[in-house]
């Protein structure tokens, strides 16, 4: 087991290993397993976090370190075993603070100190007094300020206690008011120490952006002791929030002197690196081969599994990015689907709309074929001829009438001379010439009826209109005139549904 070890950290040294072009220095970065914890397999079955020590409330799972639970006046805290070797590091902190209530309390905190610290201490739920470095996600506003949650940093060598009044107070070393409580995503913080500069940079947890981070705050001129000790701790009070750590990443800065001028790599020197690489592979697959020979069904296989593999992680990136598009194909399809919807109301209204104006239209008659555009029947040719032929009809009937009526008049004046010029024949009360003109008026006036009975049944054949002196001469042209209206205002009519009917397809 330990060889494995060795040979996994020196695995990781090596793919680690990184230039860093801005500072014009090779800076090794290192990940130190033998100071993280993380899931799937944070805690071990008998409940132990390998290389770690906790206690007070504390509870650790495989997904996580609950290190204090919502529960009042609870304390609990985590720490590393063994002393950290390097001077310079960095910390990823994925937490979570959750509870319910509006206000939460009292908050976590990260350690960086010369000793342990307590597992139920009072600050955060460790050790007051500390020598080295504390970071607090403070919950609780202990002085009123209105300005909490609030993160910052308090260095202490050993001798100060710490100001809870305030929340830190004057010795805070920097800070930002930032809630971190209840957030979507678990919150993140990393606090990097490096070359004297401690700086926090803070994740909010309101996106699943795992680079989305800001600065909280940058200090200069830090030291901190060596060889100290890290730590995770929390604490509730009267109120109480779940203080849960998935988990803390740590990585090592090479020393100041580790850091070395910036020197092109020689392409041997590539070449021997890696050849160094892929031996040291064949070597832990070696060694992970003899150790399962040697533990068959030994549960530190486990182990294997604990780091994802290049292969792993491009597996779960196609997996992720696979599931991304099959989203989106999916609310593709949906939207589709409400057009189709869409566009077959409409053409149901439409046709609703059309059914209904052909309802409107009575059948043409039978033996009769059906009107183009069979919409609406109208006037024919031949009826307007007609009406115009009984028209005619009527003007003429009309104009005999008047010369009968003024031949009738001229023979009464004609009667009326003659009487004045022989006055003497009033004797003879009627005259011979008196009575042949009444008799020649009475024929004619016979002659009249006569005409106008043949008038009047010659038009009753062909026309609806009952007799002759129903119209006169104005009224005839006006009922011309009327119709003539009507049947222009009827074809402007016509043309225009015709045309909407058009557009409406
Ligand atoms: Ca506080
Ligand atoms: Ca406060």
């Amino acid at each position: 087991m330990e060889r494995l070890i060795q040979i996994l950290s020196v695995f990781l040294l090596i793919s680690l290993l990184f230039i860093n072009s801005s500072t014009g220095y090779k800076v090794i970065k290192k990940f130190e397993y033998k100071f993280s914890f993380k899931p799937p397999y944070l805690a071990q079955r008998d409940g132990s976090v390998p290389f770690w020590e906790y206690g007070g409330n504390a509870i650790a799972s495989s997904d996580n370190v609950r290190l204090a639970p919502s529960l009042k006046s609870q304390k609990g805290a985590i720490w590393t075993k063994n002393p950290v070797p390097f001077d310079y590091w960095e910390v990823d902190l994925l937490f979570r603070v959750t509870g319910r209530g509006r206000v939460g309390a009292d908050g976590l905190a990260f350690w960086y100190t010369q000793s342990k610290g307590a597992y139920d201490g009072e600050v955060f739920g460790s050790s007051d007094k500390w020598n080295g470095l504390g970071v607090f996600f403070d919950s609780f506003d202990n002085d009123n300020k209105h300005n909490n949650p609030y993160i910052y940093a308090v260095q202490n060598d050993g001798n100060k206690l710490f100001d809870h009044q305030n929340d830190g107070g004057a010795q805070q070393l920097g800070g930002c008011l930032r809630d971190f409580r209840n957030k979507h995503f678990p919150t993140r913080a990393k606090i990097n120490y490096h070359n004297n500069v401690l700086t926090l940079m803070f994740n909010n947890g309101l996106n699943s952006n795992e680079d989305d981070f800001e600065m909280c705050f940058r200090v200069e001129n830090v030291v901190l002791p060596k060889n100290g000790y890290f730590g995770v701790s929390a604490a509730t009070g009267g109120l109480a929030d779940d203080h849960d750590v998935i988990h803390l990443l740590t990585s090592s800065y090479g020393a100041p002197g580790a850091t070395a001028p910036e020197t092109p790599v020689s392409p041997e020197d590539h070449a021997k690196l890696q050849q160094e690489y892929l031996d040291y592979q064949k070597q832990l697959e070696l060694q992970k081969e003899e150790y399962r020979k040697e533990h068959p069904g030994d549960k530190a296989a486990e182990m294997e599994d604990f780091y994802e593999s290049d292969s792993q992680r491009e597996l779960r990136q196609i997996f992720q990015g696979q599931n991304q598009i099959f989203g989106e194909v999916k609310e593709l399809s949906r939207k589709l689907d409400e057009i189709v919807g869409k566009q077959e109301r409409t053409m149901s209204l439409i046709s609703q709309q059309a059914g209904a104006i052909g309802a409107n239209i009575p059948p043409p008659p039978a033996g009769q074929p059906p009107q183009a555009g069979g919409y609406v029947d109208t006037i024919r040719r031949h009826e307007v001829d007609a009406i115009f032929n009984n028209q005619n009809q009527f003007q003429n009937a009309i104009s005999e009438m008047r010369q009968f009526v003024l031949e009738i008049k001229q023979r009464i004046d004609t009667v009326i001379n003659n009487q004045a010029k022989a006055p003497t024949a009033q004797v003879h009360a009627v005259g011979f010439d008196t009575q042949s003109l009444v008799n020649e008026v009475r024929d004619g006036l016979n002659q009249v009826k006569v005409n106008v009975a043949q008038v009047s049944a010659h038009l009753g054949q062909q026309s609806s209109c009952p007799t002759v002196n129903c119209v006169t001469f104005t009224s005839v042209l006006i009922i011309v005139a009327v119709q003539l209206v009507l049947i222009l205002g009827y074809n402007i009519y016509r043309d225009n549904r015709d045309n909407q009917a058009k557009k409406f397809y």
